[in-house]
């Protein structure tokens, strides 16, 4: 499957990893946002949240868990804002399930 997240969590493709186990991996945004801009994705091709079936429920669960632990251990204490974008008026353009955890700057409501 040509899809450039499964080639990052595969190694073929390098990135500037934060964190991996066997189910997930985090990395940093090659287009930061934020003075603190990673993104985390599960190792398994789901293209989008509007995929997602009930069986992938536990590595959700797990994305936001290592998001927490990530955020703490970045310095995040002030907070942070946790994005999926989900499909073309969502805003998505990399078609593998991915959440953009930005911080390190007060953010704005809403987006635009
Ligand atoms: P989006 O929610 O699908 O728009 O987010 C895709 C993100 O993937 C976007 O912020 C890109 O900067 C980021 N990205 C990346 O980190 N590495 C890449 O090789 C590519 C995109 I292509």
């Amino acid at each position: 499957m040509d899809c450039l997240f499964c080639k990052i969590a595969a190694g073929e493709i390098p990135s500037n990893k934060i964190y991996e186990d066997e189910q997930v991996l985090a990395f940093y945004d090659i287009d930061p946002q934020a003075p603190v801009h990673f993104l985390v994705i599960p190792k398994a091709h789901i293209p989008s949240c509007d995929a997602l079936e009930e069986s992938e429920d536990p590595v959700v669960s797990h994305v936001f868990t290592v998001i927490a632990r990530l955020a703490k251990q970045l310095g995040l204490t002030g907070g942070y804002r946790i994005v999926n974008n989900c499909g073309a008026d969502g805003g998505q353009t990399v078609q593998h399930l991915h959440f953009h955890v930005l911080g390190g700057r007060e953010m704005g409501w809403p987006p635009f």
